[in-house]
């Protein structure tokens, strides 16, 4: 069993551009401000904040019909994202990635990678995020992110922290899917990437979903990544999100994977993105991804 990583490196992602609107890029901050240090501290965490990473606070909108919009300024964030964590877990730190879209688990996962060759991954969302610049319908590159670490996609984001590290299928599980596009459904099943939707937290709950995700992602892999995308929640507790789908996972059910997730201790590295403070009431989805980050960290309630 591995040994539990004490040493947390916060790393603040402000860039709004995968998502094509406003008010991501404060995420970071807002869940700062949901009082995210004092609650890892309070666990016996020691932490570091890094701070942000630069990005770019204006840049002219794409063309119509661009089909990676803001490729650059994404592809510079994430290389630069990719080389951060890797230095965090090459001094045998945990690193705890604030978002920001979902284009920056490109940077992330590539990061963990280099140190993690066999990795696992969790990506927590109502989404699955594996279109590529030929399927998708929105040109926004956090729907491409999950294909593109598979290898999938446009060689500028397939080749962030080189082409040849990547995830396979089989240690990739999806939870909480309920939007799908047609052609993420298609990649889906020719990769064989095992998806518990909605469908399958309602019949079978989410103990035996978790379980069953954990023995995927832990076999023949040396740690595994959470990539937690807040809309994965239902939008009555997590309204504050760019493309809110409703039926989601409730409050309790989203805590308890976490719960879960810790009593097995897999973790290596773990994101947080998507909140959008402009689209929240009162800091709920900011406060409710540290509450999420405090379970997943072994808070209990007795
Ligand atoms: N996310 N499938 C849609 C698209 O535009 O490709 C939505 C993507 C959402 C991405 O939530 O991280
Ligand atoms: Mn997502
Ligand atoms: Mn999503
Ligand atoms: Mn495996």
């Amino acid at each position: 069993d591995a040994v539990k990583n004490t040493n947390i490196s916060i790393i603040g992602v402000p860039l709004p551009y995968g998502a094509d609107r406003k008010g991501v890029d404060l995420g970071p901050n807002a869940i700062r401000g949901a009082n995210l240090h004092e609650r890892l501290s309070s666990l016996g965490y020691a932490i570091e904040d890094l701070g942000d990473l630069r990005v770019h606070r204006t840049l002219p909108p794409p063309p119509t019909g661009e089909k990676l919009k803001y490729l650059d300024e994404i592809v510079r964030v994430n290389t630069e994202l990719c080389s951060t964590v890797a230095a965090e877990m090459g001094k045998g730190r945990f690193p705890l990635v604030l978002g920001g879209d979902h284009s920056i688990a490109i940077g992330t996962i590539k990061g963990v990678l280099q140190h993690v060759r066999r990795l696992g991954v969790i990506w927590f969302d109502a989404h699955t995020d594996v279109n590529t610049d030929q399927t998708t319908a929105s040109g926004n590159i956090h729907g491409m992110s999950l294909a593109a670490v598979l290898g999938y996609g446009h060689a500028d984001l397939t080749s962030v922290g080189g082409a040849d590290a990547k995830l396979l299928p089989e240690n990739v599980v999806i939870i909480g899917a309920r939007s799908i596009d047609p052609g993420e459904r298609a990649f889906l099943k020719a990769k064989g990437i095992k998806v518990f939707t909605m469908h399958d937290i309602d019949r079978h709950g989410m103990k035996q979903v978790m379980e069953e995700a954990m023995d995927i992602v832990s076999k023949d892999t040396d740690g595994v990544h959470l990539s937690l995308d807040l809309d994965g929640m239902d939008p009555w507790d997590a309204p504050g999100v760019g493309t809110p789908v409703s039926g989601g996972m409730s409050y309790r059910e989203s805590h308890f994977a976490m719960e879960l997730l810790f009593e097995r201790n897999l973790l290596v590295s773990a994101e947080f993105v998507e909140v959008n403070p402009m689209l929240d009431q009162h800091n709920k989805t900011a406060v409710a991804a540290v509450e999420l980050i405090g379970s997943a960290f072994g808070e209990r309630i007795l």
